[in-house]
């Protein structure tokens, strides 16, 4: 009984502490639905709020686009992208592009990951420096996300115009809390005994 005590004990703590979990893809994303926001008509759509320092803007002239003919980037450079959203999400990705060699031989681009309480983690791609936006930089979390930050290097000492497009993110609220969900599944369980001995 203790080390079964002791092995709850310990499965609480690490899933209390959450976790970040880099997704190399969109189809790492999980669970869905997802909002897209590929920045064809206006920056961004319902569901989240983009800014920097000095204020974003769509382009059509930061790198070639990932879909359509515009991106999001910011209106003086080098300025952080930062997303904040309307409701938690549980899982989001961006491609990220003018990665230009016009401006730097090569930098990391960072996405801080923030929830309620503050920074959670940070994940990283290494720029291809092709100008594209051609990768994709994503994670799932155990934890509510309100926001994140879009860095290229530092976010000031890369010379180039942050740039992102088709931005995509779910909902928390629609994602079950794992707790509800196994004492769901366990009622379910039961109840289901229970009608077989009945
Ligand atoms: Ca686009
Ligand atoms: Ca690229």
């Amino acid at each position: 009984m203790l080390a079964k005590t002791i092995l709850l004990s310990a499965a609480l703590a690490a899933s209390s502490y959450g976790a970040v979990v880099q997704a190399l893809t969109p189809g790492d994303l999980a669970p869905g639905p997802f909002t897209i926001h590929d920045f064809e008509s206006v920056a961004g759509g319902p569901g989240a709020t983009y800014s920097a320092t000095n204020g974003v803007q769509t382009s059509p002239a930061t790198g070639v686009p990932h879909s359509g003919s515009l991106t999001l980037t910011t209106n003086q450079f080098p300025e952080p992208i930062t997303i904040t959203f309307d409701n938690p999400v549980t899982a989001f990705g961006l491609w990220f592009g003018n990665d230009d060699t016009c401006c730097s031989s090569g930098f990391d681009a960072n996405l801080d990951v923030y929830d309620a309480n503050g920074f959670l983690a940070t994940v990283s791609v290494a720029a291809n420096m092709n100008d594209a936006h051609d990768q994709f930089l994503g994670f799932n979390s155990s934890e509510h996300v309100t926001s994140v930050v879009l860095r290229y290097g530092s976010g000031s000492d890369v010379g180039l115009f942050h740039s992102i497009d088709d931005v995509q993110f779910n909902t928390a609220d629609s994602v079950p809390e794992p707790s509800t969900f196994l004492l769901g599944a366990s009622s379910l369980a039961a109840l289901i005994a229970l009608r077989r001995r009945s």
